[in-house]
């Protein structure tokens, strides 16, 4: 039996109310916008992506608008682009097509925020779209994990942009064996792989498309598959003695997990450390899903190339609750590789966490004042507050489960007499989570639950019936 607990850190502050509005000066909010810059240049079909940030010094509640000033009556803006807001910041997104060429003056585009007094603070961008030179991109991932090798098969879709084609043509080269690719859209392809004999004990495979637009030169894109390591006390498996070598990633990747983000920011940085013994590695991904791929395989994991400077890696992952207007989990794994390393090496991946179905999570709030995003069970109508209405949990599967502070949460296990069990709880590693085993008559089992010093993994073995 596995059950998982996800510990939102970020205690859910009660906003004290202004008692009452200050009767002298108000300032006027205080706007940035992401990306900065009193100007930028966009090709046809390529996402403008602006999200605007606002502060009130007075604590005023603010809202947020756009305009755009333009003199192109073709322009495709007003109907096509989106403005979602939320307490602090507010994301325009906007797909610009032929229509919306700039030939003159660039479009300026207006951000404003005002106060709940009337105080209002404008930020002007000014934009322009060129036709780009035809040649088509690719929009989808250079880096594939796939983290349920072998039984199931890997399959992703390889997506292009060409703002001036009707359709483009994408092939395949330079692929693993028995790897299939077809196109299935105008600018769409799907790859689908499910290894052969010893092939799913390479950890690292890559394989070439090709986009042809007929009028440019064809385009290469080259994507990373990276098989987990299955050994590691994961696979599905029961994961084994948390005291054991389930820790090599945690001891060459030093991370200390992020935890609940309120902040409004366009990115949350993640940073870690290489130790000793990671000198051979020359490749840094950090995977990361707005739904976590633990519980969730049909989860999109994205994935990032992290920049190293000194010891030091570090990657961003975006703010998708600002961008969405809507809290979210975001789940993450980092990952060093040697890309020299032979094929049989089963150390030429290691992760942090190094437990293969395990990810880092955590919550990011639109709001910084959105109280902690709980589970499903706490938000029923009968939650889990007490040993009564405790719920039960799986025996097979890992669960996903939120501990907001000051916020008790039960879940139960029956047992027969005699019966043993082991219960795994992975939470965030240095989160404060207090775990105890209660018999059935609510009475603590002293030591029961063995953490690892290296990883948020708790594992209680009851030998005999207690419960
Ligand atoms: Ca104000
Ligand atoms: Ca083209
Ligand atoms: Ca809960
Ligand atoms: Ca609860």
């Amino acid at each position: 039996m596995k059950t998982r607990v996800c510990v939102a850190w970020g205690v859910a502050a009660a906003m004290v109310a202004a008692s009452c509005g200050p009767t002298g000066d108000n300032t006027a909010p205080e706007l940035d916008l992401s990306p900065g810059g009193p100007e930028a240049l966009y090709k046809i079909g390529e996402e403008v992506l602006i999200t605007a940030f606002g502060n009130d010094e007075d604590g005023d509640a603010l809202t947020f608008d756009w305009t755009v000033r333009t003199d192109n009556p073709l322009s495709t803006i007003e109907d096509t682009a989106t403005f979602i807001t939320t307490a602090q910041s507010a994301t325009f997104r906007w797909t610009p097509d032929s229509a919306d060429i700039t030939a003159g003056d660039p479009l300026r585009l207006i951000f404003i925020t005002t106060d709940a007094r009337g105080a209002r603070t404008e930020r002007e961008k000014k934009i322009t779209i060129t036709p780009g030179n035809g040649e088509p991109v690719f929009d989808s991932s250079a880096n594939q994990l796939y983290k349920e090798c072998c039984d199931k098969p890997l399959v992703f879709d390889v997506v292009v942009i060409d703002p001036d084609a009707a359709d483009v043509t994408l092939m395949m080269s330079e692929e693993p064996s028995g790897a299939r690719f077809e196109q299935i859209g105008a600018f769409k392809g799907r790859f689908t792989w499910t290894p052969e004999g010893s092939d799913g004990d390479q950890r690292i495979h890559s394989v070439k498309f090709t986009v042809n637009d007929g009028q440019n030169p064809p385009v290469d894109q080259l994507v990373t598959i990276v098989i987990p390591p299955d050994d590691l006390g994961g696979g599905g498996g029961r994961p084994t003695d948390p005291e054991a070598d389930v820790c090599v990633g945690e001891r060459l990747i030093e991370h200390n997990p992020l935890g609940s983000q309120r902040e409004p920011k366009p990115e949350f940085t993640i940073n870690a450390a290489l130790k000793s013994g990671t000198e051979r590695y020359d490749k840094y991904i950090m995977f990361w899903s707005d739904r976590d791929p633990t519980f969730d395989t049909d989860a999109t994991v994205f994935s990032t190339d992290m920049v190293r400077d000194g010891n030091t890696i570090s990657g961003a992952i975006p703010n998708v609750a600002a961008r969405e207007g809507k809290d979210q989990t975001i789940a993450y794994k980092i990952c060093l590789f040697d890309s020299l390393a032979s094929d049989e090496d089963p150390d030429a991946l290691v992760c942090n966490p190094s437990v293969n179905e395990l990810f880092h999570n955590f919550k990011a709030y639109a709001d910084a004042g959105s109280g902690c995003l709980e589970d499903p069970l706490d938000k029923s109508s009968r939650p889990n507050d007490t040993r009564q209405t405790a719920s039960p949990m799986s025996e097979t599967a890992w669960e996903p489960f939120t501990a907001c502070g000051g916020n008790q949460d039960f879940h139960s296990k029956p047992v027969r007499p005699g019966q043993s069990f082991a219960l795994v709880v992975s939470y965030p590693f240095g989160a404060q989570l207090d775990l105890e085993l209660l018999d059935v008559t609510g009475t603590p089992i002293p030591s029961s639950f063995d953490v690892s010093d290296c990883s948020g993994l708790a594992i209680a073995e009851i030998g005999r019936a207690h419960v």
